[in-house]
């Protein structure tokens, strides 16, 4: 898998993309992840992206040149599955749409930023509008890592145990059980004793248990 990131802010996302799990799939060969300054696309001399929008509103708009141009050149080069835009006022984020966007080949994401981009790109280029929430971040960056890292370690081989992605938190609409390490007795805080029996049949069950006890009580809405 290949994903694109285009940003006015690349910075941002450089330190996310070369640690974590993100960069473990990329040294193991499992994606590629390439970070594109939208400045470097644009014909304006004093590489300006954004201007002022039509109407007198506030805020500055980013410009159709640079983000169409940017696409074009990765355009050029493959075919994209996906050409992702993040905005507060896309479709929600979900373990679902995670699971679907990791059995891409290629996608593109722009990161929206400060009042947003020229509606045209949205209409002629996007064909998907992501947000990670109902609250307004500054610009799309935080999403696009977001979004990337949830993509990713879904990727078969990413994850050195792959049992762990199958029992995560939302893959079955269940919150995970809870998790201990030693030692068993921490300043007299004590392991469930049933994780100590090695009883693997009565272990799964008080797994199970947990499960949906927490999420009855955390986030009902899952059960519905
Ligand atoms: Cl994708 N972008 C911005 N700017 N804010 C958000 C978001 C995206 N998702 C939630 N809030």
């Amino acid at each position: 898998m290949r994903i694109d990131i285009i940003s006015v802010l690349p910075e941002m996302l450089e330190g996310f993309v070369n640690t974590s799990i993100l960069a473990r799939a990329q040294k193991k060969g499992l994606v590629e992840i390439y970070l594109h300054n939208l400045r470097d696309y644009t014909t304006d001399k004093h590489r300006r992206v954004d201007d002022y929008p039509y109407g007198g509103f506030a805020g500055m708009v980013i410009q159709c040149q640079p983000i169409d141009d940017c696409i074009a050149a990765l355009q050029k080069e493959r075919n994209y599955d996906e050409i992702i835009f993040t905005t507060p006022d896309g479709e929600q984020f979900d373990q679902p749409m995670a699971n679907e966007l990791s059995l891409k080949k290629n996608i593109i994401i722009l990161c929206g930023h400060y009042k947003g981009v020229d509606y045209r790109i949205r209409e002629h280029l996007i064909t998907k509008e992501i947000s990670i929430g109902d609250y307004v971040l500054t610009g799309g960056e935080i999403a696009a890592a977001a979004m990337s890292d949830a993509i990713v370690r879904l990727i078969p081989g990413v994850l050195s145990d792959e049992q762990s992605a199958l029992s995560d938190s939302f893959q079955d609409n269940l919150l995970a059980a809870p998790v201990y390490t030693r030692p068993a007795d921490y300043k007299g805080w004590k392991v469930p004793e049933i994780l100590l029996s090695g009883h693997e049949q009565k272990i799964k069950e008080w797994e199970l248990a947990q499960s949906l006890e927490r999420t009855k009580r955390l986030r009902p809405d899952l059960l519905e």
